[in-house]
This record gives C-alpha cells, sequence and structure tokens, in this order.
C-alpha cells in the first residue's frame, strides 16, 4: 500500500473490510480515496458527525443477475450480471458495462466507487455506477454477442432510464454491444429513449467524439500536466498499454500533439515500433478484424512482438496504461523510473498498484490517476446526454473543443485542490479531495438518505 490508513478515517476502512470481505480491488480503491481524506475532515466537522464518508462507501443499489443465452452450437451458458448504483447525490447513475471472464462483484464496485467521484471531477450532473458480465466476448460470433445482449438487458432494462441509471461502455462493449442492448431495452419499453445508454452509433443518437473521448481525454490531461512543467509532447517517447478503445484513441491524439506512441499491448503480447504506432494498421488488425497484436507485427517491418513480457520494459518518456486494473506494478514502475520515464497517466481504472504509485512519488514522476486523467470518456458522454435531451447534433470541433477545456479545467481543479491541501504537485490528493467535497457536499444537502 502507498501508505499509512490515517488514523481519523482506520475505523471507516476495517468496517468496509469487515462489510465486503474478498472484495479486494473495492479495499483497495476504497483506501486510496481514504488516504486523501483525513485533511478533510479535520476541516468538515459535519462529514464526521453525519458519516457522510460512510455513506459514500456503500452503494445506494447492488443488482446481480442470471444472464443465460445459447451458443450458435446449440449450447446453454449462465452468466451473471451486474449493476451497481453507487451513487446519485450529483444525477443519475453513470457509468460503463464490463464484459471480461474476470468481473465479479468487488470488481464492480470498485469501478462504482471510482466513477462517483470521477464523474464529480467532470462538472457534469452525473452520479457514479458500474456493471458488467463475467460473459468473454472473445471469440463469439456477432449473433451469440447479440442474443447475450438481450439476455442481459432483459433483465437489466427494469433499472434503466434517463433519470435512473445511463449505462455506456468499458472493456468488451462498444459500439457493436451498445446497439445491440439499445435494441432490446426500446423493444421491452417501447419507448426510443436515446438518453438511456451513451456511446451509440451515430446515425441513431451517438455523439461525435464520444468514441475517441477517453483516450484524447487522456492525452489532453497529459498536455496539461507537461504545461505546467514547461513542457509539450513534441518530441516524446510515449508508450501505451492495451490496444482497445481507450489506448488507440490514445495513441492517435499522442501523434497529433507531437508525441510518437512507440508500443502497445494486449493480453497475449506487446507490440514495439520504432517508426511509431502506424494507426490505420492498428485500428485494421483491432477494430476491423478484432485480431491480436501479432498480427499488427506481421503486417510492418518496424515492428517486433514480444509474447508475455511486461510492455513497460520499453523505455519511454510517458506511459499511458490504458488496459486494466493493477497492470503495473512496483517492479514495472521502477524499471519504468530507470529508463528515465517522467509522466505517467492513467488512461485505464486504477492500472497503477499502490507500490507502482509509491515509486512514483519517490523518483519524482508526474502520476495522474485514472478518475481525472480518464474522465473525458465519461465527460463526453454527459455530451452525448445533453445533445439527446436537447435534439442537438454538435459538430466534431465543438465537441472536441468542450472535451479539451474540461480536461484542462480537471487538471487545474486538481493540481489547485492539492495545493490547498498542503501537498502541492499530487494529484492523486487533488482528484480525491476535489471529487470527494463535491459529492460530500450534495449528500450532506440532501439529508440523511
Ligand atoms: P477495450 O475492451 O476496448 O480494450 C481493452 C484492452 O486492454 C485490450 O487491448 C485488452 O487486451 C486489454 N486488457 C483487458 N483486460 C486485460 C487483462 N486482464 N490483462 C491484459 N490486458 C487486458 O476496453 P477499453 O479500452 O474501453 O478500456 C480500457 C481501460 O480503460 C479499462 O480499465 C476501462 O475501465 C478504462 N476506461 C474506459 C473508458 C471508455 O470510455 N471505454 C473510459 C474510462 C476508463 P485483450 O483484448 O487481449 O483482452
Ligand atoms: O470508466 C469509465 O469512465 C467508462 N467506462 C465510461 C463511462 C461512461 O458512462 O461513459
Amino acid at each position: 500500500m502507498s501508505g499509512e490508513v490515517p488514523a481519523t478515517v482506520q475505523g471507516i476502512y476495517e468496517e468496509v473490510l469487515r462489510r465486503n470481505p474478498g472484495e479486494t480491488e473495492f479495499h483497495q480503491a476504497v483506501r486510496e480515496v481514504l488516504e486523501s481524506l483525513a485533511v478533510v475532515l479535520g476541516r468538515h466537522r459535519e462529514y464526521t458527525e453525519m458519516k457522510t464518508v460512510e455513506r459514500i462507501c456503500e452503494p445506494e443499489r447492488q443488482i446481480i443477475f442470471r444472464v443465460p443465452w445459447q451458443d450458435d452450437r446449440g449450447e446453454v451458458w449462465i452468466n451473471r450480471g451486474f449493476r451497481v448504483e453507487f451513487n446519485s447525490a450529483l444525477g443519475p447513475y453513470k457509468g460503463g458495462l464490463r464484459f471480461h471472464p474476470s468481473v465479479n462483484l468487488g470488481i464492480v464496485k470498485f469501478l462504482g466507487f471510482e466513477q462517483i467521484f470521477k464523474n464529480a471531477l467532470t462538472g457534469m450532473p452525473i452520479g457514479g455506477g458500474k456493471g458488467g458480465s463475467d460473459f468473454d466476448p472473445k471469440g463469439r460470433s456477432d449473433a451469440e454477442v447479440m442474443r447475450f445482449c438481450q439476455s442481459f438487458m432483459t433483465e437489466l432494462y427494469r433499472h434503466l432510464g434517463e433519470y435512473t441509471d445511463v449505462p455506456a461502455g468499458d472493456i468488451g462493449v462498444g459500439a457493436r454491444e451498445i446497439g445491440y442492448l439499445f435494441g432490446q431495452y426500446k423493444r421491452i419499453t417501447n419507448r426510443y429513449e436515446s438518453g438511456v445508454l451513451t456511446g451509440k452509433g451515430l446515425g441513431w443518437g451517438g455523439a461525435l467524439v464520444r468514441t475517441e473521448a477517453t483516450g484524447y481525454g487522456a492525452a489532453f490531461f497529459a498536455e496539461a500536466m507537461m504545461a505546467a512543467r514547461g513542457e509539450t509532447f513534441e518530441g516524446k517517447r510515449v508508450v501505451i498499454s492495451g490496444s482497445g478503445n481507450v489506448a488507440v484513441y490514445g495513441i492517435e491524439k499522442v501523434h497529433q500533439l507531437g508525441g510518437t506512441a512507440v508500443a502497445c499491448s494486449d493480453s497475449s503480447g506487446y507490440v514495439v515500433d520504432e517508426k511509431g504506432i502506424d494507426l490505420d494498421l492498428l485500428k485494421q488488425v483491432k477494430e476491423v478484424e478484432r485480431g491480436r497484436v501479432d498480427t499488427y507485427a506481421q503486417r510492418r517491418d518496424s515492428a517486433t512482438f514480444v509474447a508475455g513480457g511486461s510492455v513497460w520494459d520499453v523505455p519511454c518518456d510517458v506511459a499511458i496504461p490504458s488496459a486494466t486494473q493493477n497492470e503495473l506494478d512496483g517492479d514495472a514502475a521502477a524499471v519504468l523510473a530507470r529508463n528515465g520515464c517522467r509522466y505517467v497517466v492513467e488512461g485505464a481504472n486504477m492500472p497503477a498498484t499502490p507500490a507502482a504509485v509509491k515509486v512514483f512519488r519517490d523518483t519524482g514522476i508526474g502520476f495522474a490517476p485514472g478518475k481525472a486523467a480518464n474522465a473525458g470518456g465519461v465527460a463526453t458522454s454527459a455530451l452525448e446526454m445533453q445533445q439527446n435531451a436537447s435534439r442537438d447534433r454538435w459538430t466534431f470541433e465543438h465537441s472536441e473543443a468542450r472535451l479539451a477545456e474540461i480536461m484542462r479545467d480537471i487538471h487545474a481543479r486538481c493540481h489547485e485542490t492539492a495545493e490547498e491541501y498542503g501537498s502541492p504537485g499530487d494529484l492523486v490528493l487533488g482528484a480525491n479531495v476535489a471529487g470527494f467535497l463535491q459529492v460530500a457536499e450534495a449528500v450532506h444537502a440532501h439529508g440523511l438518505i
């Protein structure tokens, strides 16, 4: 862990451990936020008296359901579906759906908990939630994915609504899945309720820039961090893990801002391409063919594929972990530091372990936590909701300018809050405190609910 749990919040942490046994990722996410909050509770006695932190640590509602479906050969499968409606103080529950075999309640809760503060940081009126299933879409046909999505939504629909709970994508859930989910919601409810899901197709209620938003946003955030140190992306080597939605559009924006992304990965290994990742080829392999990264290396002379191994072995100035939680541990962080890395910006949710974050602190590497750096995705989801509600459609340029502004604002807010609370430069503390204060004020105003 990155530090001691301060005495003022120790009791809260122990109660979270006791009430949520075995949910290690949830414990980790809660602990990291609590470590930042002692300083806040010292200034706000009302939050201690009204158990505001304890209430925020307890989801408002947790839904777990059976998802039966049949594959193309007629075999029956039974998956588990989750939706954790964590906190609605600032707006309807908002957060993605993850389809991955590793999904369990503890992972959904960690993601939902993070989402509360992330969504608060965007400044948009959205509460925090997350959902998903242990369904593995890899290798499944479109028809199988469709049947699974239909079965999943047949249970979930009763909990959703544009003013209630608005899911979107996450790992394993992209435009294809959102399409099938929306179709089934519309069929069951007989309502064309555009605002019930975000990440929709551009021809039927989707918003320009939502696809690119998380990766672009992380790059904008990195740009703001560098600007605070008088630097730019110009000439910087960048390593981005993953090769999904966040990674692909992170690479795209890094290149537009003057940096060079030289490596990316998936769960099979990583590719290094000293000439810079060829985005057209990467998109062809990952988005069109739904293939593996080794195919990229097979088709590009300047690229090498390394099976297994750690993408963090590739020397870089900027690292943008954009695959999954706890993918960058203390050892990998030490390698990054030794190789001269200066910035680590979390595109994924909680990709750096507490030991890694400690290395970044000790070595002076600028570190941006996911709840700040990857907030561009959900912020642009809120822009999609705004366009749906007003039956409007913004241009790419307008939406991207809004996204860039939001990311600069989040950086400024985290930066200023860290200074105000006595830890200049500590964006982890800044993000946790700024996000918490916004949520806590609303929770407090709504009374004991
Ligand atoms: P995708 O499904 O599009 O891509 C995920 C990528 O990460 C793939 O390359 C995948 O490799 C890799 N990956 C996933 N799980 C693992 C694992 N257990 N071990 C190794 N590699 C893994 O997802 P996204 O790009 O949407 O999401 C990536 C991260 O960003 C997640 O942490 C997500 O929560 C976060 N995020 C996403 C947002 C969004 O708008 N999509 C918004 C904010 C955060 P493989 O295909 O081999 O599994
Ligand atoms: O982790 C996240 O912020 C997301 N997966 C996006 C959530 C959303 O509602 O757009």
